[in-house]
């Protein structure tokens, strides 16, 4: 007997994670269906690539009907804090209401996919002393409106699983990181301003926001591997943290990215990089998600800040030619 290839969609493949979403999916043997906006580039073959913005519900549900995935992942948000404080309005439209158009869609359907809803560990927020790891139980108290909004997304995509009978999950995902990443996030910026540096684009001094948070950082490749299992694995109307357990200081991230260089950099502050609110700590913990499908992360925090600063310097190196 041929078993039918299960089909996954990714909604919101253009960005950082969908592209080693993308690869992850493929390598399982899934077929691979995946959206972009329409200014947006995939390069992939081994997908079918669509358009789509999720304001558009009806353009969302004509897709699903046409595909039938077995498998959705929305990963479509406006995905940055420091934008998130510029545009709350924007912000709020494609993290809620699009996200609430993604469920209604799927909801039209005559089966049901399973689906999960990325969120942000962000959500916890102002975390107590004593309070790390936080579980997915622990208090909300979310401290930005980036984090507003996916804590909405995650209190309505609750309720439909439960009103709605459907086979919806949530993930908390902490700070991801790893190649291709956009400089808006820190560890790729640090990482762009020591390989412009060493290609003499700029003096030898690095400029940083806060450097006493600490936050949860995972591998890329090891998030999207959660990801897998958990649309395999997880129980409708559950939420799970996705993160390494631990909190490290970006600090300590800018002092182990300034050691791999051979220049000698010096630190200041940038006012414009400080953000009105800053949630001094943030840590996962991960027994949850470690117990339902056995996943941990794999690969060390060191491996991808070095692979993160080797890609920026091909970039940057490719640039200036
Ligand atoms: O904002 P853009 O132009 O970079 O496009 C983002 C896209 N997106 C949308 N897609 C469909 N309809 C919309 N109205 C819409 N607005 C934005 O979603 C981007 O291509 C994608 C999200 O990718 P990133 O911003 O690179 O996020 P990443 O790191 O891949 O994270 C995936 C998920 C997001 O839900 C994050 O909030 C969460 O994981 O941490």
């Amino acid at each position: 007997m041929v078993l039918a290839m299960r089909k996954a969609m990714i909604i919101g493949a253009a960005g950082f994670v969908g592209s080693y979403l993308m690869q992850n999916l493929k390598k399982g043997g899934m077929e691979v269906y995946v959206t972009k906006l329409p200014h947006e580039k995939i390069e992939n073959e081994d997908a079918r690539i669509f358009n789509l913005d999720i304001l558009d519900r009806e353009a969302i549900v004509s897709l699903l009907f046409e595909i039938r995935p077995d498998y959705i992942f929305h990963l479509a948000a406006q995905s940055s804090v420091g934008l998130a404080w510029k545009n709350p309005g924007l912000t709020i439209d494609v993290n809620i209401k699009g996200s609430v158009n993604v469920m209604d869609a799927v909801r039209e359907l005559y089966y049901k996919p399973r689906v999960l809803l990325i969120g942000s560990g962000e959500e916890y927020g102002h975390i107590k002393p004593g309070e790390t790891p936080i579980g997915e139980n622990n208090m909300i108290r979310p401290g930005n409106i980036y984090a507003a909004t996916k804590v909405c997304q995650n209190l309505i995509g609750n309720i439909y699983a439960q009103a709605y009978d459907m086979e919806l999950m949530m993930v908390r995902a902490f700070n991801h990181i790893g190649p291709t990443q956009a400089p808006m996030f820190v560890v790729a910026d640090f990482c762009k301003q020591v390989a412009e540096i060493e290609q003499g684009l700029r003096k030898p001094v690095m400029y940083v926001g806060n450097l006493e948070a600490k936050r949860d950082f995972t591998d890329v490749r090891d998030v999207v591997r959660a990801y897998v299992l958990l649309i395999e694995k997880g129980i409708p109307g559950e939420t799970y943290n996705v993160g390494s357990g631990y909190a490290i200081s970006i600090r300590e991230i800018l002092d182990s990215i300034i050691a791999l260089s051979p220049c000698d950099i010096t630190v200041e502050v940038d006012a414009n990089k400080l953000r009105p609110v800053d949630v001094p700590i943030i840590a996962a913990d991960i027994s949850k998600i470690r117990e339902l499908t056995g996943w941990e992360p794999r690969i060390s925090l060191e491996q991808t800040i070095k692979e993160t600063l080797d890609y920026w310097r091909d970039m940057i190196k490719k640039e200036s030619v």
